[in-house]
């Protein structure tokens, strides 16, 4: 199966909800006032979440206001089109040269750890010679976690014994990066409630630690999200960024959801983009963003 078709099997159950909301909800009409606040309130309903569902209106107000449609399917493609405007351009595949650092946050249990694993493989796959740091100290066994990840991906760990300052992790793990001419480094981090100012602290000493190598590092500070999450992974994006300015974005667990619409959201409250998509907990189970497969996957109904 190719990228594009695994983004919209792991879409699946958000766009059956759209899907069926949208087509249940509308037949042929015209863009107009009623219109647009009957769609809003659809919208909510099949999980796309607040902000994520006024912002799509209002570019569907601004698309086609007063144009007449013959079918929900009809609308249906207007609002893949809006939804795509919401998103930005694909990526330039790469990371850059040199010692790339890279540190991952997000609340508990997101799947950072699980990330790790797939991106250590992933970036090895693509020639980089990769280290991972066990920075989440605070449980023995999230070291155990991240360290059978790095065994199956075939990947060193630098990990310390559980409760060890996760700053000197960090510090440490980067040390041995350039000891071993390694190009990238994957740090794990414990995961923080966003409304956590301690655990927000702790970060920015993991961030600032770690400049002491090297000013530009971490020149990565990738927000793994849960796809479970809807509305909330805006806030969480909204404070990460306040203490660990993201360069980008990891939705995971796409494969069990609704609410995947939420993420079309994301892009108004961080610049950062989305680069990848967990879609199961296999270790090949990480596909790369593209925006318009994204988009496919959450309106255009399967062709019979
Ligand atoms: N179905 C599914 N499960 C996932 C995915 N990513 C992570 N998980 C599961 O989510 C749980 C928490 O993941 P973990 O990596 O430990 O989260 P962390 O606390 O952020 O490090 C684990 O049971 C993972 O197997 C995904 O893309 N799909
Ligand atoms: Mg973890």
């Amino acid at each position: 199966m190719s990228w594009l078709d695994r983004i919209r099997q792991g879409l699946g159950r958000t766009r059956e909800s759209i899907v069926r909301t949208i087509r249940g909800g509308f037949g042929a009409g015209r863009i107009d006032e009623d219109l647009l606040e009957d769609l809003t309130e659809k919208l909510l309903r099949a999980d796309v979440g607040p902000e994520t569902a006024e912002d799509l209106v209002e570019r569907l107000r601004a698309h086609a206001w007063g144009r007449s449609y013959d079918s929900a399917d009809q609308l249906l493609g207007w609002l893949a089109e809006c939804a795509r405007g919401m998103l930005g351009e694909p990526l330039p595949a790469g990371l850059g040269t040199g010692l790339q650092v890279v540190a991952v946050v997000g609340v508990n249990g997101a799947g950072k750890t699980t990330t790790i694993g797939k991106l250590a493989a992933l970036y090895k796959a693509q020639g980089r010679n990769v280290l991972v740091g066990a920075c989440d100290t605070f449980r023995a066994a999230a070291v155990d976690q991240l360290e059978a990840w790095c065994v199956r991906a075939g990947v060193p760990c630098v990990r310390q014994k559980a409760g060890a300052d996760p700053a000197a992790v960090a510090f440490d793990a980067v040390a041995a990066a350039r000891t071993r001419g390694c190009d990238l480094v994957l740090l794990d981090t414990a995961g923080r409630l966003q409304t956590r100012a301690d655990l927000m602290a702790e970060l920015g000493k993991i961030l600032r630690v770690i400049r002491k190598h090297d000013p530009s590092y971490p020149q990565h500070t990738w927000l793994v999200l849960d796809g479970n999450t809807g509305q909330n992974a805006l806030s969480q994006a909204r404070l990460f960024h306040e203490t660990a300015p993201l360069t980008g974005i990891v939705v995971t667990k796409l494969d069990g959801t609704a609410k995947g619409g939420a993420i079309l959201g994301l892009s108004k409250v961080v610049a950062a983009p989305v680069m990848f998509l967990g879609m199961g907990e296999a270790i090949d189970d990480l596909i790369p963003f593209d925006p318009d497969a994204f988009v496919e996957g959450l309106f255009e109904p399967e062709t019979a």
